[in-house]
């Protein structure tokens, strides 16, 4: 239970040594008298958060001060008085944690799906992911979102390019992160209305023009090749349906590539980093976000069990997204060396759910990722965020829920599962299930628990295997 020995160089931040100052005095308490009894004015909530915090290892730091480091103290400042008491004074699960304020995420998601002032239209090109977060955010607090199907569909049918693929609105140039989100959120919608508004054929030509020969895909015509073209890419094709093969115009060809899976294991193995993470491009430094979809990729072209294993050090991968989660804050960074924030809950913590399913379960520290989003990352005025002291947006909310869903639900991938399905094209994704809740106590009550997603697409499974079932059905374009 004996704290580390720091010498006064190394001394954290003056919060922290309060927590530190705290955290000895209860020890003394308890070796004393065996158990938490007198703690003076301390209620039994802020007892059980100030033992947690005690129990959990400090930051390992040296004693060179840079930028850096005292951005990293300013954040354990603010991020702190979180975790240890409740600055907003949510109501307080069994746990003595913040409850999920579900009714206020609602409230904030029902917003961010409405109509915005004139100075957003700078944000219309992200227009398809403002919709994607909205609609997946409000499904995993449980939130039937059937009544924004006809707008979904209507919305994307005006930004769909007659060459193919989806813009942020109509008569913008496609790009694979906006058809991306467009082909996730209209699998959220679902109908056979939604799903025929979708110009198939037309993709098929777009996504081969994306496919360079190397293996990747570039974002846009004449645009940047990264893997999250890779990963988008691929989970457009698995979703709809689209054949393998590459279509005659597709430039590739030229090349000797015949498919869209031609070389690009390969090109997401090159985009592992020295330290085991995985990053944009080949040689970039690694990052959380890229991460996730260098694993998507692979869960998509294959089962993880095979693929992450072929085409990635799994070893080295595992170390590196272990370094990402933070102590004593519980919540992922996405980098080394920077800071927290409650959107690598997913692109890190989601990681998890697919190295799980090529390894073994119990990676991670579930309960401390959990532990950050509902006590440092739900704002007081709904929705969720980075850390304390931001506000709250529609993508922190999206992904910190996510976040919370890999932490709490157990994600088994098993081929008896939709035995049925995916036995064509990129089938690999539809044999997922979540298996029961995560069995642990001391965090979420039942009343904290989000909706299941899918590991690979997030978005609910419903909304994939309906759509995949759909257009397997289908005999052509
Ligand atoms: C760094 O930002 C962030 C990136 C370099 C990548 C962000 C990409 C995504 C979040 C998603 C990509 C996924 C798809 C499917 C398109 P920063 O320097 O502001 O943040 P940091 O300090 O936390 O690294
Ligand atoms: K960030
Ligand atoms: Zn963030």
């Amino acid at each position: 239970m004996a704290l580390p020995v720091r010498s006064s160089a190394q001394a954290p931040s003056s919060r922290l040594q309060e927590i530190i100052a705290e955290s000895e005095r209860i020890e003394e308490l308890s070796d004393s008298e065996g158990e938490y009894e007198d703690m003076g004015t301390a209620t039994m909530e802020e007892q059980a958060n100030i033992a947690y915090l005690e129990s959990v290892k400090m930051p390992i730091r040296d004693g060179l001060e840079t930028a850096t480091s005292r951005l990293q103290d300013e954040t354990l400042d603010v991020v702190l008085p979180f975790l240890e008491g409740n600055p907003h004074d949510f109501p307080l699960n069994v746990y003595g944690l913040p409850k999920l304020q579900r009714k206020s995420h609602i409230a904030m998601l029902e917003m961010a799906l409405g109509d915005y002032p004139a100075p957003f239209a700078m944000m219309d090109a992200s227009r398809p992911w403002i919709i994607y977060w909205g609609l997946q955010g409000l499904s995993a607090l449980g939130h039937d979102v059937s009544k924004y199907q006809k707008q979904t569909a209507h919305t994307f049918s005006l930004a769909q390019h007659p060459e193919g693929g989806y813009g942020g609105g109509y008569g913008q140039l496609p790009h694979l992160a906006c058809t991306y989100a467009t082909v996730l959120s209209l699998a959220m919608a679902g109908g056979e209305e939604t799903y025929e508004s979708i110009d198939r054929k037309a993709m098929w030509h777009y996504l081969g023009r994306m496919k360079q020969t190397d293996g990747g895909f570039t974002m846009v015509a004449g645009g940047e090749e990264d893997i999250r073209g890779a990963f988008c890419a691929v989970v457009i094709l698995s979703l709809l349906n689209i054949p393998l093969d590459l279509p005659p115009d597709a430039p590739a060809r030229a090349n000797g590539l015949t498919t869209f899976v031609d070389n690009l294991g390969d090109w997401v193995s090159k985009c592992q980093s020295w330290d085991g993470g995985i990053s944009a491009a080949p040689g970039n430094e690694a990052h959380g976000a890229y991460a996730f979809c260098g694993l998507g990729c692979l869960s998509i072209i294959g089962p993880p069990k095979e693929t992450l294993n072929k085409y990635l050090n799994v070893p080295l991968l595992i170390h590196w997204l272990s370094s990402r989660q933070a102590s004593p804050e519980g919540g992922y960074n996405g980098r080394t060396n920077k800071l927290v924030d409650g959107c690598y809950s997913h692109w890190v913590g989601g990681c998890w759910s697919l190295v799980e399913a090529a390894t073994t379960p119990g990676l991670w520290n579930r309960t401390a990722l959990a532990r950050y989003i509902l006590s440092a990352a739900q704002d007081k005025k709904g929705g969720l965020r980075d850390k304390p002291g931001k506000h709250s947006d529609a993508y922190h909310t999206c992904y910190n829920l996510a976040g919370l869903s890999h932490a709490q639900h157990k994600y088994v991938y098993d081929e008896e599962v939709n035995k049925g399905l995916g036995s064509g094209n990129l089938g690999a994704p539809y044999h997922w299930k979540t298996e029961g809740e995560f069995e642990q106590d001391d965090v979420w009550g039942e009343e904290d628990v989000v909706r299941g997603v899918h590991p690979v697409f997030i978005i609910p499974y419903r909304a994939v295997y309906e759509c995949r079932r759909y257009f397997e059905e289908k005999e052509s374009f």
